[in-house]
């Protein structure tokens, strides 16, 4: 597989104007809610993005808490703890928000008694999302809504006019999230990234992603590589492995050789699908 050495480094020209718009709006920020993957709570962390929002009271929503590996993520959300961070575990899919809701209570409590102390009124909290491409973030605003605000799965960019929604009577949201990107200066987590769907395909080719799963599997969860493949070691060049996908998957071209891109694109799906288990792809140096 042709996967080898790239290099990559992307900087996407828009990722300038996103920030700048961000800057402008934060002092109608009170709180700012940081999305990050839980299966990648390393990796799809915004590394300078307390430059960007500076000292507002920020809260770590790690979304897709359902498909990781609890006993991985939970190390790491306890290392950004130890930093100072307020951390939420979050599974969009079937739990709800309440403590996210909770904690922003409080917080806006405090800036409420700074607020009558300066002899001003009380005010709903305004919240903004931010966070990389496809972790969750407008999935969340919906959940937060609680009907059909914002787009899941395409990617809006930043509002032009500003617009905020209401939770409750405490709480508002800025109708789109500010979506950063993570950067790309480690090519390991690029890589990771790129496999759980961060980052344009345009950087990495499927095969590339295919084979990094295939041996960041074999590195972290090798009995599951077993038990979906029925792989027990991989070889160098991974042609085996992609072989023996091949044939369990019915991946093959006419005269029965492995359709390599196929299997390319059932290793990508298998993983974003939970059918490898639930993952983690960071570890903690
Ligand atoms: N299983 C699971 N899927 C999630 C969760 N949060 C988001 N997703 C899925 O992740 C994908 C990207 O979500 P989206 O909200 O569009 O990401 P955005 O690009 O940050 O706005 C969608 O397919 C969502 O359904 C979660 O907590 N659990
Ligand atoms: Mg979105």
């Amino acid at each position: 597989m042709n996967e080898n050495k790239t290099n990559i480094n992307w900087y996407p020209g828009h990722m300038a104007k996103t920030r700048r718009e961000i800057s402008e709006k934060l002092n109608l920020i009170d709180i700012v809610f940081e999305v990050i993957d839980a299966r990648m709570p390393l990796s799809s962390k915004v590394v300078d993005i307390d430059d960007l929002i500076k000292d507002k009271p920020k809260v770590l929503v790690m979304t897709k808490y359902d498909l990781c590996d609890k006993e991985e993520t939970n190390k790491i959300g306890k290392y950004y703890e130890e930093l100072g961070y307020k951390v939420v575990y979050c599974d969009l899919m079937s739990g709800n928000t309440n403590e996210l809701i909770n904690i922003s209570k409080n917080i806006m409590n405090d800036i409420n008694k700074d607020r009558i102390n300066k002899g001003m009124k009380e005010r709903a909290a305004r919240i903004l999302i931010v966070g990389a491409p496809n972790v969750g973030k407008s999935t969340l605003i919906n959940r937060l809504v609680g009907k059909k605000a914002a787009g899941v799965g395409n990617k809006p960019g930043f509002t032009k006019n500003l617009s905020w929604i209401r939770i409750n009577k405490d709480l508002e949201l800025l109708d789109s999230p500010g979506i950063l990107w993570p950067k790309l200066e480690n090519q390991e987590m690029a890589h990771i990234l790129a496999s759980l769907s961060s980052i344009k395909e345009e950087i990495l080719n499927n095969d590339q992603i295919a084979s990094f799963i295939l041996r960041k599997m074999y590195e972290l969860y090798p009995d599951r590589l077993m038990e979906r493949y029925g792989i027990e070691e991989l070889d160098e060049d991974l042609i085996e492995a992609y072989d023996m996908i091949g044939r369990r998957r019915g991946a093959l071209s006419r005269g029965g050789v492995t359709d390599y891109e196929r299997v390319s694109d059932i290793i990508i799906r298998d993983l974003k699908n939970g059918y490898l288990g639930a993952i983690t792809l960071d570890r903690l140096k």
